[in-house]
């Protein structure tokens, strides 16, 4: 193993522990918890040790610098943030990445970046440190609106008492200042790459998604007196709204998952009164995705009329389909072929901060197998060795994207 691949090898290890996670069963850190805080620190401090100027903007998204004042850079980076039960290279990939190509290449102008709360787990909202910079979420919500799922206190709270800088949380926009093309090493997080036998992808287009909550309110009743035609059972709307869908993805085309269901209160001798549950429906095409989510809110609502409940949607989030740029990508197979591998070009089911980035910044993404496709898991795996040749394509692509730019 080269010493680079050993190197990032033995940091994901480091990272996928207390103290830079919150439990030590699995990768759990998010906007702002102690595991969080001092991975941001660690990681802060290795970029420092590559020669970038290191700054938290306000809102917490960590951001390492090196270049001429003014001059156009590369962006390259992903996140830090976890799933609460997640694995140790989701988003961590693509910051060594980052890391390794500040250290590959000193003399390339390179802005290294970790966005906050790329997988929502604290503040129940995907991609927020993006939609920070990019001005999709303004000081506002995240001062009243957008709250942490653990105590329900607004974000700028909880990210002053972290320590940012009081102001509105809007200076992100300065990230992008100047930045000429963003790239997001990611794992592929499911396993077309590893049964093509393929060892690097290039992401040019993201499935679009849109996540809600549904709430259900009904009636908590006796579970062994209330005879079953007088119930007003909101799990059982749950229940057939989970599987309505199913069917409705499935008809689309698109993805669906009920990740999360509460049922209130929650006793095994109690009729359920509320239910709530979380909706992330995804795919390559809009229409399709939207498409499933009125037809399942349509089903609930005739559904919730049958049964004498009452339903609530709250949507959290949504972002469109996004097509990446084709100089990015072609950057990036390029520099795959110098390595001997014809990189598949891909659609990332997956979420992420390039699909935000995307619109204001040439952007693309380069992805690397996880064994078995497994991710947002403990046993999250990569071969090294692809994690250093993602290390290699990278510095080239980005050389080539700086190239022609004077600065
Ligand atoms: O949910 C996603 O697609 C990503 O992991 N945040
Ligand atoms: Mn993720
Ligand atoms: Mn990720």
């Amino acid at each position: 193993m080269t010493a680079v691949a050993e190197r990032m090898a033995a940091t994901a290890e480091l990272l996928s522990a207390p103290p830079f996670s919150d439990r030590d069963d699995a990768v759990c850190r998010y906007a702002f918890t102690p595991g969080f805080a001092a991975t941001v620190d660690h990681v802060g401090s290795l970029l420092a040790d590559a020669g970038l100027r290191v700054r938290r903007d306000r809102a917490g998204t960590l951001w390492g610098d090196r270049g001429a004042p003014g001059a156009p850079r590369v962006g390259v980076g992903s996140h830090l943030d976890s799933v609460r039960r997640g694995g140790r290279w989701d988003g961590v990939l693509g910051m060594l990445v980052a890391l390794e190509v500040a250290r590959a290449a000193p003399d390339l102008p390179v802005r290294a970046v970790a966005w906050v709360e790329e997988e929502g787990a604290g503040f129940g909202q995907l991609l927020l440190g993006s939609r920070i910079a990019t001005g999709a979420v303004d000081a506002d919500a995240l001062a009243t609106a957008i709250r942490a799922l653990d105590d329900g206190r607004p974000f700028t709270e909880h990210a002053r008492a972290a320590g940012m800088p009081t102001a509105a949380c809007t200076e992100s926009a300065a990230i992008l200042d100047g930045m000429v093309a963003w790239i997001e090493p990611h794992i592929e997080q499911a396993r077309v790459l590893e049964d093509t036998g393929t060892r690097l992808g290039v992401v040019d287009r993201i499935a679009g998604f849109v996540q809600g909550e549904l709430v259900v309110e009904g009636r908590a009743d006796h579970a062994g007196a209330t005879p079953m035609a007088l119930r007003r059972d909101a799990g059982l709307l749950a229940a057939e709204v989970m599987l309505r869908l199913e069917e409705l993805a499935l008809t689309h085309g698109a993805v669906a998952t009920v990740g999360d269901v509460v049922l209130t209160p929650g006793a095994m001798n109690v009729v359920p009164a509320r239910a709530r549950l979380t909706l992330d429906i995804r795919g390559p095409h809009d229409a399709a995705v939207l498409g499933t989510l009125e037809e399942v809110l349509a089903f609930a609502g005739e559904r919730a009329v049958a049964r004498g409940l009452r339903t609530d949607y709250r949507e959290r989030s949504r972002q469109p389909a996004t097509v990446l740029d084709t100089g990015v990508v072609d950057a990036l197979a390029d520099a795959a072929r110098v390595e001997g591998i014809e990189p598949l070009r891909m659609v990332s089911g997956a979420a992420h901060d390039t699909m935000v980035l995307a619109p204001y910044v040439p952007s693309a993404m380069l992805f690397v197998p996880c064994v078995d496709g497994l991710s947002h898991d403990p046993g999250e795996a990569v071969d090294p060795a692809d994690a250093a040749l993602a290390v290699r394509v990278v510095t080239r692509a980005a050389h080539t994207l700086i190239g022609g730019r004077d600065g």
